[in-house]
């Protein structure tokens, strides 16, 4: 019982965070507020709250504007993304996908929804907005057609961004995006790539239907010297589609892979103790690739290979949270097919990941505010360098 006698004060996260987030600062709000009414005039007189403007220029009315990434600046001028901490890149590609295409849409779809959101969650005590600086850049200028070029422009994509020390997050696209992903940032790592995969697919087959499709990423990125298959873990595996020439390349190269029913019996935080343990053997850093199928087909009808009996999104999203805690180098979702999506819930879900990673990653001061605040007192406790005499 806490001093005034309130039943259970400070026993939950709930209550705590509340205490939490009233010391973020609202600046970025504030600011937000002001440059909107500043460009997009004052509101008629009727309008009692005059912090609304006349034209919608920030987050409100989620339903109203021009979409980003949960509606963060967007930087048409990529020269300039080494200013910002975390860019998200759309890859509308879907020429690698072997059943139904679809999701060159995703990252639009991930866009939309994305307005929903504040930035603000109580479960995390945390305020993407103010603690994170985020801007979207938009999409990579891929090439329909052809699968190698459209490889070729994600891989410089990314490898931009990254090289400018930027934290990538890739709305795919389908499954394929993986190797050009992991081909973009594996050569900035000084020492081993980690890569944590879930899905219900294997997707590690060298060729399908004599291409490199989105059923072969795993195959060629585990091919680069510092991304190697025995820090590559498979996670929620278990679909009934596409597996077989996968198998044989997984346990040939002894890739860890964990079905869904090693999930289900040794419980999310094992599964992401191991997956952990795997993926950071004498690694410099971990890629997080999460195919939205993964997810039981109930939650995420609008996918490419929809497989029932996957994880829950409560499950996916703790999972992908426990992952995050240790730190990435970068993300990708993949998979996401508006055209057989109902009501969003597919794209919803994929933006709920990106947001829940990023949220554990500013939470745990591997990114954003907290990282800068942790690093500047850590500089102030060392004694000052001594002079050479
Ligand atoms: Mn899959």
């Amino acid at each position: 019982m806490a001093e005034d006698g309130k039943p259970h004060d400070g026993q939950f996260r709930g209550t705590r965070n509340l205490r939490r987030l009233a010391d973020i600062s609202d600046r970025k709000q504030r600011e937000a507020v002001e440059r909107g009414l500043e460009l997009g005039l004052e509101a008629a007189p009727s309008v009692n709250d005059r912090t609304i403007s006349t034209f919608a220029r920030g987050q409100q009315p989620a339903f109203a504007g021009i979409n980003t990434f949960r509606k963060a600046p967007y930087l048409e001028d990529v020269h300039e993304v080494g200013k910002h901490e975390v860019a998200v890149l759309g890859a509308p590609f879907d020429m690698g996908t072997t059943y139904r295409a679809g999701c060159r849409f995703g990252p639009q779809a991930i866009r939309r929804i994305s307005a929903l959101y504040d930035s603000y969650s109580v479960d995390m005590a945390v305020d993407l907005e103010e603690e994170l600086d985020l801007v979207d850049l938009g999409d990579v200028f891929v090439i329909p057609s052809n699968i190698e070029k459209s490889f070729d422009q994600i891989d410089r994509a990314v490898s931009w961004v990254v090289g400018e020390g930027v934290f990538p997050v890739v709305l795919g696209g389908d499954h394929s995006i993986g190797y050009p992903d992991v081909r973009a940032i594996a050569p900035h790592i000084d020492g081993r790539v980690g890569i944590i995969h879930l899905d219900r697919h294997l997707d590690i087959q060298e060729r399908d239907m004599d291409e490199r499709m989105h059923t072969t990423p795993w195959f060629h990125a585990t091919n680069i010297e510092n991304a190697p298959p025995a820090n590559l873990v498979q996670m929620g595996i278990g679909g009934w589609y596409g597996s077989r020439p996968g198998v044989k390349v997984a346990r040939d190269r002894r890739t860890t892979v964990l079905t869904i029913t090693d999930i289900e019996e040794v419980g999310v935080e094992r599964a992401a103790e191991v997956a952990l343990e795997v993926a950071w053997k004498d690694a410099e850093a971990v890629f997080l690739s999460f195919d939205i199928d993964s997810v039981d087909a109930g939650f995420v009808p609008g996918t490419g290979s929809p497989e029932p009996g996957g994880l829950l999104p409560r499950e996916a999203l703790k999972l992908l949270r426990l992952i995050a805690r240790e730190g990435i180098c970068g993300m990708e979702v993949v998979e996401v097919a508006p055209p057989y999506d109902v009501s969003d819930m597919t794209a919803q879900l994929a933006c709920r990941a990106v947001m829940d990673v990023l949220g554990t990653l500013v939470a745990e001061g591997k990114l954003g505010a907290r990282r800068d605040q942790d690093r500047a007192e850590k500089q102030a406790q060392e004694p000052p360098e001594s002079t050479p005499a």
